[in-house]
């Protein structure tokens, strides 16, 4: 049986391939298992500097696994935390992951998307909630991660009708950060990774936590917030070496430090 998730490493990126192509990449135990593995694999290891996650041309993934759960009963759901338990990984790492969105990106799919901190997205790819059809609602963050992407009109047209947003309605209403031309999605998609991982470290984590500070303080505390990380980065040797090389007219070599 093939891997249901694939890791490389791409220079000072690591890349998680979803890869149940048989099913559109639907998300069961086993792939958001295998995800949460390679994360931690990549947390750990001090070459890598960021993270891409993506699924194939056809779909990064069509959402949760409808055969796996369409039997649960609520005792059941709740007693397990049904998926929440190994859904969080994603969100709770500590360096920057983009995911490169081609094709489908549906109910858990998209909330998987979204629980990353960009997505570059395929000319091809399509982004919906459409539990609703399914007799069910969004459970992993997608009546609150696309209001506060798209705006509240549109993630109510998304969630209540079920319809699919294209890539360039995506990256209109701000949910999607770059669109590519599929076949370069990839390509692309680690480009831009390779950037952030070339930066210091440290800085890309503090950068990463005072962005997503923004949406869960006020204003004034999230301005506090930065000022205070702001102030904690003139402690980095990869400052003065960052600053230095600018007046040296040279390049930096940051040493995540
Ligand atoms: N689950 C299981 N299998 C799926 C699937 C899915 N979500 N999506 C597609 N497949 C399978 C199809 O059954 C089919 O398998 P075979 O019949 O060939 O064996 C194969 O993938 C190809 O699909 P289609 O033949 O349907 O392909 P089409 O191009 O005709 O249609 C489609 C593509 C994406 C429009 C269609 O497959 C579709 O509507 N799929 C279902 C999309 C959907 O409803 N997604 C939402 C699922 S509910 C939570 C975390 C997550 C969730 C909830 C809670 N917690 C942390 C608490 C998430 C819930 C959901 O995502």
């Amino acid at each position: 049986m093939s891997k249901v998730v694939i890791t490389e490493v791409h220079g000072k990126v690591g890349l998680i391939r979803i890869n149940r192509p048989e099913a559109l990449n639907a998300l069961n135990n086993e792939v958001v298992d295998g995800i949460g593995a390679a994360i931690d694999g990549f947390e750990a290891d001090e070459n890598i500097g960021c993270i891409v996650l993506t699924g194939n041309e056809k779909a990064f993934a069509a959402g949760a696994d409808i055969g796996f759960m369409k039997d649960f009963d609520y005792m059941h759901a709740y007693k397990t935390d049904f998926i929440t338990r190994n859904w969080e990984r994603i969100k709770t790492t500590r360096k920057p992951v983009i995911a490169a969105v081609a094709g489908f990106a549906l109910g858990g799919g998209c909330e998987m998307a979204m629980m990353c901190d960009m997505i570059f997205a395929a000319d091809t790819a399509k982004f919906g909630q459409p539990e609703i059809r399914l007799g069910t609602m969004p459970g992993a963050g997608g009546t609150q991660r696309l209001p506060r992407g798209v705006g509240k009109a549109k993630a109510m047209d998304l969630c209540l009708t079920a319809r699919m947003m294209d890539a360039a309605e995506a990256e209109k209403a701000g949910l999607v950060a770059r669109i590519i031309p599929a076949e370069q999605l990839l390509d692309e998609t680690l480009k831009a990774a390779a950037t952030i991982a070339g930066f210091s470290l440290p800085v890309v984590m503090m950068i990463k936590e005072s962005v997503n500070r923004a949406f869960e303080s006020s204003l004034n505390e999230g301005l506090l917030f930065e000022r205070r990380v702001f102030h904690s980065a003139f402690a980095l040797e990869d400052q003065k070496e960052g600053m230095a090389a600018f007046v040296e007219k040279r390049k930096p070599a940051f040493r995540n430090c």
